[in-house]
């Protein structure tokens, strides 16, 4: 068996010595995952210049490296099938996209191709010495470490924090795409990605409860639909092997959709899940002047407003929809309400505008309570941003199948876009919900006023 794969290996490189030009990320077989590999690192060079067919570069020949502009490292996780990663390709050209700059793919994939998760977790300081000794050549030919960007995918993440520490937090930044959790949880800051391994780190937590950390690692750290379940992630095993890896994958896909124009991912810093979802976390900043911080490439934006917190870290919350480009548009609804009896119960609130898109948002996370004359500001998350809405439509439920329907007695509704304050705010008065039921009417713009 050991022969048959030594001899198998020669043949690989026999062969990307002889006939590749355009160096590609190292595609092995399950049957390198089954029997292990040995660790080899490979750094592949993209750059506007060379977009389409990497350059081999390594710490004596540098390449078309342009060491005056900024090198951003893509470093990747474990791979138990020893397939390239999927969103590497998009990654790379997204990147290229937004920046003029140096892009280098870290292909360990001998290394991290094992079916034993240990295996490969074994080997993540290597691949970072082999990533100092780069580093410290393009330091020797006059680049600056400010100009140097991480971004760690699972292992790849912590990785990129050892990396960091060699050079005592002076990294320009390191963003972390669901740093692994396994065999890392728990461990001690030396042991892991830790907010003092560069200038910034931002990570994105999206599945906490299984392949990733659960605990900020970050200056600011990310947690989609509170980093648990992501919304259009089979829920079972019966979903297959995407079962295993598509909370995971869904921090790479969002970090992606950030270098795109579809729309910009806001995010909600928070001191936990519930709190975002109860709307008690929308002004962003003190004294509310910073406006609130965006997800992916763009979250830098916050690193000096950061750098002014003791200590300076914060947690951050947003729910996405199920697919690109993610974005969901969050609303205020506000309700006073003069029922005698306290009310408790959600609503369901639904847009529509003249063009007939409708756009449905349910706010069910914990009923709302309501009390006579008292205000009640219920976050809204709608997929679609709809600028002119013609209708609404409210249900309001308390989640009894039996028993007597209830009303609640509406004296006033108003709804605001976070994302746009500047929008007309949209009222209604003197409204009756009947369980249950859905009441459509036209909303009318808020006396000025009243805001
Ligand atoms: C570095 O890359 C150059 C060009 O691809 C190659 O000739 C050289 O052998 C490499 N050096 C090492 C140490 O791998
Ligand atoms: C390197 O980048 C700098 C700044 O972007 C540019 O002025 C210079 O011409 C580049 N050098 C090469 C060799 O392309
Ligand atoms: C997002 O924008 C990119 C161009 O930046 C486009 O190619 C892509 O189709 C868009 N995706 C969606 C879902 O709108
Ligand atoms: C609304 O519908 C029109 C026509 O169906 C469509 O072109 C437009 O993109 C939609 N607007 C939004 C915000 O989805
Ligand atoms: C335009 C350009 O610089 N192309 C280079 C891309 O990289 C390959 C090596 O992988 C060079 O041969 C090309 O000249």
């Amino acid at each position: 068996m050991l022969r048959l794969y030594f001899f198998i290996s020669v043949m690989c490189l026999v062969k990307s010595d002889t006939d590749e030009t355009c160096p590609s990320f190292t595609r092995l077989s399950f049957h390198s995952a089954v029997v292990g590999t040995g660790l080899n690192v490979k750094l592949m060079l993209y750059t506007r210049r060379n977009r389409t067919c990497a350059q081999a570069v390594n710490s004596t020949f540098l390449g078309n490296l342009n060491v005056t502009k900024k090198t951003t490292f893509v470093v990747h996780g474990f791979r138990p099938t020893g397939s390239p990663p999927v969103w590497m390709e998009d990654l790379v050209q997204g990147l290229l996209d937004v920046e003029d700059m140096n892009v280098i793919v870290v292909d360990w994939n001998r290394g991290a191709t094992t079916v034993i998760y240990n295996h490969a977790s074994s080997k993540t300081r290597k691949v970072a010495v082999v990533l100092k000794e780069f580093i410290d050549q393009m330091l020797v030919q006059g680049a600056s470490l400010d100009d140097i960007y991480m971004i760690g995918v699972s292992l790849g993440a912590h990785i990129a924090g050892f990396v960091g520490k060699m050079y005592n937090g002076q990294l320009g930044r390191i963003t972390g795409l669901d740093p692994a959790g396994p065999l890392f949880n728990g461990r001690p800051p030396e042991d892991r990605l830790d907010p003092g391994d560069a200038q910034f780190v931002d990570v994105i937590h999206s599945d906490i409860d299984a392949l990733g950390y659960k605990e900020p690692l970050g200056n600011i750290d990310f947690y989609p639909n509170g980093g648990l379940d992501q919304p259009g992630c089979p829920k079972t095993i019966l979903g297959g092997l995407r079962y295993f890896k598509c909370d995971h994958q869904r921090s790479v896909y969002l970090y992606l959709s950030s270098l795109r124009e579809n729309c910009s991912i806001t995010a909600y810093p928070c001191d936990s899940y519930r709190d975002y979802r109860n709307g008690k976390c929308v002004n962003c900043g003190i004294p509310q002047k910073e406006s609130c911080p965006l997800l992916g490439y763009y979250a830098d934006n916050w690193k000096e407003y950061l750098k002014q917190k003791d200590p300076p870290m914060t947690k951050a919350f947003f729910d996405t929809a199920e697919k690109e480009p993610f974005c969901m548009y969050h609303y205020f609804v506000d309700i006073i309400t003069w029922n005698k009896n306290i009310r408790r119960g959600s609503i369901t609130i639904k847009l529509r505008d003249k063009a007939g898109n409708i756009t449905e948002s349910k706010i069910n996370h914990e009923p709302a309570v309501f009390q006579k004359y008292h205000q009640v500001s219920l976050l809204a998350r709608f997929n679609q941003d709809l600028d002119k809405v013609a209708t609404i439509s409210l249900v309001f439920s308390t989640g009894s199948v039996i028993g007597p329907r209830y009303k609640l007695r509406v004296l006033r509704m108003k709804l605001r876009s976070l994302a746009h304050p500047e929008r007309p705010q949209l009222c209604r008065y003197d409204l009756v919900l009947m369980e249950n039921i859905e009441t459509v009417f036209q909303p009318i713009l808020c006396p000025k006023l009243l805001m």
